[in-house]
């Protein structure tokens, strides 16, 4: 039995190709794992990045990770435009043949097709499937819209080559702490430990936490001050960060180290109110 679907890239032969079974059933191709392990582009500074990288790391998916420079540029060239992801972003997958973009599909995909990733990362049942596609959502036009507004307008834009804006940087920092009530007032209700009163974390607590981690990049007074009135958000970064651990620490290090080279310039020296 063969189905007929779209294959994204530059198949010059023909648009579509036949799928096998397997992977119509949620597996990937024999082919695919035998020959090929699953490439991951990214950066370790972007958010989404580490979440595709510890999701990994902490399910024992085996995969070549491929660090596409931001900071160069590296994700703008033609090449990685042409051949990798046509959005000029991180991150990125090619599993055999097939290509992959945006965060939260990926996730979807590793989790679904690769064996003997456990159910709580993103559950078989539907109901509970739905409430974190729901957060899912939610998150790239709240959350991390504000998060990255703030963060570009305060200390990255210009490693970026971008320019600031603090009215932009205002603005995101509200949306961002509008985002942080939701979450613990809606998601993490009573002494929920992970979203969705969950007892383990989901694809959507990982990626959610490691958009909350870039707040590291904008020194410790900003930091505390948005997070500081966050004790729910606080304790269910640790229990992400604990439940993953020591993926997400060693994912993170090279975070910090931006961090401590964006501090020693002197408007970010501060020191932790926490
Ligand atoms: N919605 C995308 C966002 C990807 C994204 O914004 N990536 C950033 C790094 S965190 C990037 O590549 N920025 C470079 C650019 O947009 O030029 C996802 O979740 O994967």
């Amino acid at each position: 039995m063969t189905s007929l679907i779209a294959c994204q890239g530059n198949q010059k032969e023909s648009l579509f190709v036949p799928l096998r079974p397997a992977l119509l059933l949620g597996k990937r191709e024999p082919a695919a794992m035998a020959m090929q392990p699953l490439k991951v582009y990214a950066d370790r500074r972007s958010q989404p990045s580490r979440a595709i990288i510890i999701f990994c790391r902490a399910n024992r998916i085996d995969f070549d990770e491929v660090t596409v420079d931001l900071f160069k540029a590296q994700h703008l060239t033609p090449e990685f435009k042409s051949k990798i992801n046509p959005m000029g972003q991180v991150p990125a997958i090619v599993d055999g043949r097939f290509k992959l973009f945006e965060s939260h599909a990926i996730l979807r995909y590793l989790a679904s097709v690769f064996p003997g990733v456990p159910d709580h990362w993103y559950p078989a049942d539907l109901f509970t499937r739905a409430k974190i596609e729901s957060i899912l959502d939610w998150h790239h036009s709240n959350l991390r819209r504000g998060a990255v507004t703030f963060v570009l307008n305060t200390v990255l834009g210009p490693s970026l080559g971008l320019p600031t804006s603090p009215e932009a940087a205002k603005e995101g920092e509200k949306l961002l702490v509008r985002s942080l009530r939701t979450i613990e007032y809606v998601w993490l209700k009573g002494d929920a430990k992970f979203l969705n009163g969950n007892p383990q974390p989901s694809i959507a607590d990982l990626s959610l936490v490691c958009e909350i981690m870039q707040l590291e990049f904008v020194g410790d007074d900003r930091r505390d001050r948005i997070l500081g009135p966050h004790e729910k958000i606080r304790t269910w970064i640790e229990n992400v960060k604990k439940a993953t651990s020591p993926h997400f620490e060693e994912v993170h290090e090279l975070v910090f180290k931006v961090k401590a080279q964006l501090s020693s310039a002197p408007h970010l020296k501060t020191a932790s109110k926490l």
